[in-house]
């Protein structure tokens, strides 16, 4: 698909390093560069191929994708309730005849598994799924996921790992070799916005909490973020948070935050990656695609970023109307690392917008973009859109600052392209791959 990318712009010549360009090119320059540099994708929710079927992949799960079912509600007779009742085959298959036959995939989700197919040399107009569903039938799995990798440009993936889902702790607690390409992440939802739910699930595995958090309880919570850092080993700690997220505020997840969460990341010297402006569950028969957005009051970051000042928060928020203000705070606070345009902020026409403000206000000290592909080969057209905006945008700098009065040269390009799709996340955090293949702790 890369290729495929570079194809797609009519290169001119590009020059070598230490030259300085000419207008003409600077563009072709940083298409090259673009698409030649391996990026590092910070958040998603794959999962190495010792996850077995946690890992979600082929034809069938791109389509029943969540962006694409809400999607589908939207031009489809069929009720949510009806769907649900459908097998996993039959609401491909439902999706199919709706979102690509009778009608045309104009949106960034449904143009994505056009995309896919096309990178696979697979037909993208058939009335029917039987050639895709036997090519992806004929993978196997581990050389699948290094050649969507390659095809993707991504060195390594950074996973969602929730201690607290039965499903994923059962795996970790039997040991899991870890992969050369996939990194973990502790996410903290259950503990953090719903402890009344799932504090019974410590206390079931020996860590002395009550449902207040009261007492030990947060120092136990602390014990077990310890013990799951050594069985994990993640890059960082995660927790999505509500529109309506205060800090500081009195509630229990507040508690177990400042009591447990930021003292363990400092500890273990890992980020904290603060995720807010998610609307759970405005239509709950919608099922995982029944979220919303709402703008949230920035000031809940700008204290915690003033008040721990030695934590390191990664923010991705999720509405567009905060992003002016997420650029200002970054210029705040060192401690604060925007990244992503996170789920509804994914479409081309709002990560253009997005990343111009943040280079135009930050230079190139955040990190634009991570995919949040839950179905692996999401992430060839999620890079291959953001290679593209990126391509523009990075062109349309360069040439101002030529016109400004400084000449730029192929180095200066991949030191920039580097830094922003890798140096500042492996500065935040250790993404070296794992020291050996040995399995994870089994505590
Ligand atoms: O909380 C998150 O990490 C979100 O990304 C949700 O998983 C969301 O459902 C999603 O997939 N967004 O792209
Ligand atoms: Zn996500």
């Amino acid at each position: 698909m890369r290729t495929a990318f570079l194809k797609s712009t009519g290169q001119t010549p590009v020059s070598r390093d230490g030259e300085l360009l000419t207008e003409a090119q600077i563009s072709s320059t940083v298409q090259d560069v673009v698409a030649s540099t391996q990026f590092i994708d910070i958040h998603t929710h794959l999962f190495a191929p010792a996850f077995g079927k946690l890992g979600l992949w082929g034809i069938d799960e791109l389509l029943t994708y969540h962006y694409l079912e809400a999607e589908f509600f939207r031009s489809s007779d069929t009720k949510p309730e009806e769907y649900w009742l459908l097998s996993k085959r039959d609401q491909a298959d439902a999706i199919w005849r709706t979102l690509f036959i009778k009608n045309t995939p104009l949106s960034e989700a449904t143009r994505g598994v056009i995309a896919v197919l096309k990178a696979f040399h697979l037909p993208t107009d058939r009335p029917d799924l039987v050639e895709a569903r036997s090519f992806f039938k004929a993978q196997t799995i581990e050389a699948h996921i290094r050649k969507v990798l390659q095809m993707a440009g991504v060195s390594t993936v950074v996973m969602t790992n929730d201690p607290l889902d039965p499903e994923e702790a059962a795996v970790w607690l039997k040991g899991v070799a870890s992969h050369r390409q996939f990194r973990a992440v502790l996410r903290l939802d259950r503990i953090l916005c719903n402890w009344p739910a799932h504090w019974q699930v410590l206390a079931g595995q020996g860590y002395r909490v009550d449902e207040q958090a009261s007492g030990k309880s947060p120092a136990e919570v602390r014990r077990f973020l310890a013990d799951w850092y050594k069985r994990m080993q993640p890059v960082y700690m995660a927790v999505s948070l509500p529109d309506t997220f205060e800090f500081p505020k009195e509630t229990t997840g507040n508690r177990l935050l400042k009591e447990a969460v930021l003292p363990a990341c400092r500890e273990l010297n890992l980020p904290l990656s603060l995720m807010i402006g998610v609307r759970k569950q405005v239509n709950p028969s919608l099922r995982l695609a029944g979220d919303a957005v709402g703008r949230a009051d920035l000031r809940a970051l700008e204290n915690l970023c003033r008040e721990f000042p030695t934590n390191r928060f990664l923010v991705s928020i999720l509405s567009r109307e905060n992003q002016h203000e997420l650029c200002v705070y970054a210029r705040k606070f060192s401690n604060l690392m925007p990244f992503g345009c996170w789920w509804f902020m994914n479409n081309p026409s709002i990560v253009e917008e997005i990343t111009r403000e943040r280079i135009e206000m930050l230079g190139t000290s955040f990190i634009p973009q991570h995919s949040d592909a839950r179905v692996l080969e999401q992430v060839i057209y999620k890079w291959n859109n953001t290679r593209r905006t990126l391509a523009r945008v990075l062109s349309n700098t360069y040439r101002l600052l030529s016109e400004d009065g400084r000449g730029v040269t192929r180095g200066d390009i991949q030191r920039d392209v580097t830094r922003l799709f890798r140096s500042n996340a492996e500065a935040w955090m250790d993404l070296r791959a794992p020291a050996s293949d040995a399995p994870a702790q089994a505590l």
